[in-house]
């Protein structure tokens, strides 16, 4: 069995990525990389376990040749808003990062997994609909770290033929780990607030539309797009994958659905509102579809069904 690495396998994608390619493809073939959050008992116990520091080459290349590794999920990152305070470490990590990886795969012949984002996009992007292959000039921190590392992937593919593969992934809705320091969390607090408080104060204005995405559909992804036949590829990198897209008012109605009480009120984070506005409405995930079958599952009504039923049993039992 080919092994597998996942970088940043504590945050909020790696930690729910790692449990199912250890469904997938056997506990002991996936080794979970993290740096500094020590990692859940689930994920400690139930799979080999190593430290990890993307901005740290040679331990990359160490573990690599332990496991015999045969591809590198790279899922370390800062997201939108956190990288903007920390523009530094951003580009550390989410360039710094990537290009170890890819060296590392060069030298090593490993595939890698390279996770890019709608922050990918900018102000000049076309905003409904969004192409897989149009504008891109971001103007975050972090959007600028998710095109270079976008650029970075394909040219490792062209050049020295290192089967890169990617996704552009929109905000990822999930009830395990909590992301943190990204545009799209609000999101994921509302369903939290909800069950708690039945109140919400978002930092999105009514009308913000953004693409979303369910976890089990993104953990999908990843993992169909790795097992793609690599000749149906036109793109490899950056695909653009959504499940569904809405507002403020949106999500909040069809919480109300379930939570009749639930209210929300506004605080507008400005640098949130001006990420957020920067990013595509919506965008066109048809190369996905076409070139490897991409299908999401979840959509509001499911996910959100969903969503209160595992927060609120969590909520009943005192975890949370
Ligand atoms: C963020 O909001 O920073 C991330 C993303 C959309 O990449 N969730």
């Amino acid at each position: 069995m080919k092994k597998i690495l996942v970088i940043g396998a504590v945050g909020q994608i790696g930690s729910e990525l790692t449990m199912r390619l250890r469904q997938v493809y056997g506990a002991a073939n996936v080794v979970a990389g993290y740096r500094k959050t020590e990692p859940s008992k689930e994920l400690a116990e139930s799979g080999p376990l190593e430290r990890v520091d993307a901005t740290d080459a040679a331990r990359i290349a160490e573990i690599v040749k332990k496991y015999k590794i045969y591809t590198i999920y790279n899922m370390a990152a800062l997201l939108s808003a956190v990288a903007e305070g920390n523009p530094v470490m951003a580009w550390n990590v989410g360039v710094g990062g990537v290009f170890n990886c890819l060296e590392v795969a060069r030298e090593n012949g490993c595939a890698v997994f390279f996770p890019s984002s709608i922050g990918a996009f900018g102000p000049t992007t076309p905003l409904d609909n969004t192409p897989q292959d149009t504008i891109q000039r971001p103007n975050t921190m972090y959007g600028v770290t998710k095109v270079t590392g976008e650029l970075l992937s394909d040219y490792y593919f062209k050049k020295f033929g290192v089967d890169t593969r990617g996704l552009r992934y929109p905000g990822i809705i999930s009830n395990v780990t909590l992301p943190g320091g990204g545009t799209t969390d609000y999101a994921v607090e509302i369903y939290y607030a909800a069950i708690k408080e039945k109140k919400f104060t978002c930092p999105l204005p009514a009308g913000t539309f953004l693409d979303m995405m369910y976890m089990p559909d993104a953990l999908d992804a990843a993992i169909a797009l790795m097992e793609a036949d690599p000749a149906r590829l036109k793109h490899r990198n950056a695909f653009n994958v959504t499940a569904m897209s809405f507002d403020p008012e949106i999500i909040a109605g069809e919480i109300k659905k379930h939570i009749p009480g639930f209210v929300m009120s506004y605080d507008i984070d400005p640098m949130k509102k001006a990420i957020a506005d920067s990013w595509p409405n919506s965008m066109d995930d048809s190369c996905a579809r076409e070139e490897w079958g991409w299908d999401p599952k979840w959509n509001l009504e499911t996910m959100t069904a969903d969503m209160l039923k595992v927060i609120g049993e969590k909520h009943a039992k005192g975890l949370i």
